[in-house]
């Protein structure tokens, strides 16, 4: 009798692989160079885009790709470009991503940018082509260990070593990118691997189905503690969004009384912002942070970061009498800092689904008035109250000039299309932009998540990709433009519907406010671009993109009117004030 194998099918000789003929194995079977099997391998595991820069160790990559159009080749023209695209693909797609660098100092290059992708959760194939082994021994030009270069960065770190492993470990890093929490891996590529034939079982994709729930006990653990609040608060967090789980909170937040507030970290929408009880964006200020929450006795943060702040402060952004719940997919986060009466590692989408009938049939007729009664004060408080406020502020501003926040912002923000994408990185000038901006879906709103300042530009790119069809407003401040203004070229080349607009005040305005706030300073050294002045629009018609120059507020909302309706890629310079003009 033959043993038998996956599918039923038999086997004769368990042990050699040669001679074991179920349809399983005959499947994978292949020969092939290292060259075509790493495409085909992306490609088998749902990679419609390689983002990269090519140098000689990657040349045998390059002579596979004409053979698999469907593979679209992404050019950057710096690494840290490529990996910020792809970092944007992956945030918008939250699909398996591809990028390719050139040896150490092309991956040295997208360090920034991976350190961002890890803060993001992308989950992102790196590569890199690497000297052939043995002659890397020699420490030729542009050598180094790859991957102990990339490994503080990445969830798993690697060489192939054996054309024969090139399978199983691509398998493997996928999976491992894939799986909750996602982040990138790197794998080095050496050339004799790329350029080296034989027969290869490619194995096949696999992903872990992440739609884990609490156990019933643990549910009921969650109602006790939720009824038990007098004035609960909920922190909205980037899961909300990657799960589309947008309803399920606000069916809690309704069905408690309770506020929400978007988690302090600009991730994603965490939260529709029209939703009656939607107090707006924690700010990463401790002490803001502490006073806001201060009334609530309960907070339940879901799926988001426990208050993940910026620079330091002697004051702990948590309320010393709050209780703490919190439900996060990323069991670091739980517990991590912060003092926590229940933690849940899971899935908010289906804990939300579990615990929600369960909370509603177990609540009491008095519990559910006060809910209601709760539900009645937010409605007088909520980012919808306070709109009109801030639109007076905008106005009370609006002949300024050079011009202020609020006022390009009410005039960036009022007539936005509704399904346009936002990406933010504009430091001073948007710091108030969750203030003026709407947002309803997950999908609306990328920030800069890490603090590395580079993305925009860059990850509009990858978001566009991602999100065909979907006009792309990327806000940038003058300094982070610098760090990866290739990125236009890009969007120039593939003409991709991105309006960057770029809020010039010609100087580093966050660092001049926190030295003199943080070191009661007001001498600054090395924060200003204004001899020579930089020419933005100069610099995207260079690269061949349309551009132009705003500096009175009632021009801005038309132009970006226009530039996003055109379907092509635009700039659009601001001049705004720096702030410290004597
Ligand atoms: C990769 C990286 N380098 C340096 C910094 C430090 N940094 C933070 S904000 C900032 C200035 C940003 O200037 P700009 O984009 O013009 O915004 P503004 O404050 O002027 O509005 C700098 C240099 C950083 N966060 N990341
Ligand atoms: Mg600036």
């Amino acid at each position: 009798m033959p043993d038998h194998g996956p599918n039923g099918a038999s086997v004769k000789h368990a042990r050699d692989r040669a001679f074991v003929d179920f349809r399983y194995a005959f499947d994978t079977m292949k020969n092939l160079f290292g060259r075509q099997a790493f495409v085909e391998l992306l490609l088998s595991e749902g990679i419609t885009h390689l983002f990269g820069n090519p140098g000689t160790t990657e040349l045998p990559i390059m002579q596979a790709l004409p053979d698999y159009p469907e593979l679209k080749f992404i050019l950057g023209l710096q690494e840290s470009v490529v990996v910020a695209m792809a970092d944007g693909f992956a945030r918008a797609s939250h699909q398996l991503t591809a990028a390719n660098v050139h040896v150490a100092p092309g991956l040295g290059n997208a360090m920034g940018a991976l350190y961002n992708a890890k803060f993001s959760g992308s989950p992102i194939i790196l590569t890199a082509g690497q000297q052939e082994q043995g002659h890397g021994l020699l420490e030729p030009l542009l050598y180094d260990s790859l991957p102990a270069m990339a490994a503080p960065l990445v969830k798993w770190s690697v060489e192939v070593t054996q054309l024969q492993d090139l399978p199983r470990i691509l398998r493997r890093a996928a999976k491992v990118a894939c799986t909750y929490p996602m982040g990138p891996v790197f794998i080095s590529l050496p050339g004799d691997i790329l350029n080296a034939e034989g027969p290869l079982d490619m194995g096949q994709s696999i992903r872990i189905d992440p739609r884990v729930r609490p156990a019933d006990e643990v549910l009921g653990q969650w109602t006790q503690a939720l009824r038990s609040a007098r004035r609960p608060c909920i922190i909205a967090g980037q899961e909300l969004a990657i799960h589309d789980a947008f309803g399920l909170a606000a069916d809690l937040a309704e069905t408690l009384g309770a506020a929400v507030f978007q988690e302090p970290v600009p991730y994603s929408t965490s939260f529709p912002t029209d939703h009656p009880n939607n107090m707006g964006m924690l700010t990463r200020s401790q002490e803001n942070v502490r006073a806001t929450l201060e009334p609530y006795d309960l907070i339940i943060c879901l799926g988001a970061d426990l208050l993940r702040m910026s620079v330091y402060s002697p004051v702990e952004p948590l309320p010393e009498h709050a209780r703490v719940l919190h439900l996060s997919e990323r069991p670091w986060e739980l517990g991590k800092n912060y003092r926590t009466e229940l933690a849940v590692s899971a899935n908010v989408r289906e804990t939300l689904r579990a615990l929600l009938p369960n909370l509603k049939s177990s609540m009491s007729d008095a519990e559910r008035q006060a809910a209601q009664q709760r539900n009645q004060v937010l409605l007088t408080d909520n980012w919808n109250q306070r709109y009109p406020q801030r639109v007076a502020l905008a106005q009370s501003q609006q002949d300024q000039r050079p011009l202020t926040a609020p006022a390009m912002l009410w005039h960036v923000t009022r007539e936005l299309p509704r399904d346009v994408i936002v990406v933010e990185e504009a430091l001073t000038s948007t710091h108030a932009l969750p203030q003026y901006l709407r947002r309803q879906d997950p999908d609306s709103f990328y920030g800069l998540a890490s603090g590395g300042l580079g993305f925009a530009i860059p990850g509009a790119v990858g978001i566009s990709l991602a999100k065909p069809g979907r006009p792309v407003m990327a806000i940038v401040g003058d300094g982070s433009a610098m760090y990866s203004i290739q990125g236009l070229w890009t969007a120039a080349h593939l003409k991709l519907p991105i309006t960057y607009v770029i809020t010039n005040n010609r100087s580093y305005r966050i660092i001049k406010e926190r030295l003199v706030s943080m070191q009661n300073c007001d001498q600054f050294i090395g924060m200003d671009m204004q001899d020579p002045p930089i020419d933005f629009c100069q610099l995207a018609e260079s690269m061949g993109m349309q551009a132009r120059r705003i500096t009175e507020a009632q021009d801005i909302t038309p132009a970006l009117q226009q530039a996003l309706a055109s379907g092509r890629p635009q700039l659009i310079e601001i001049m705004m004030s720096n702030g410290f003009d004597r």
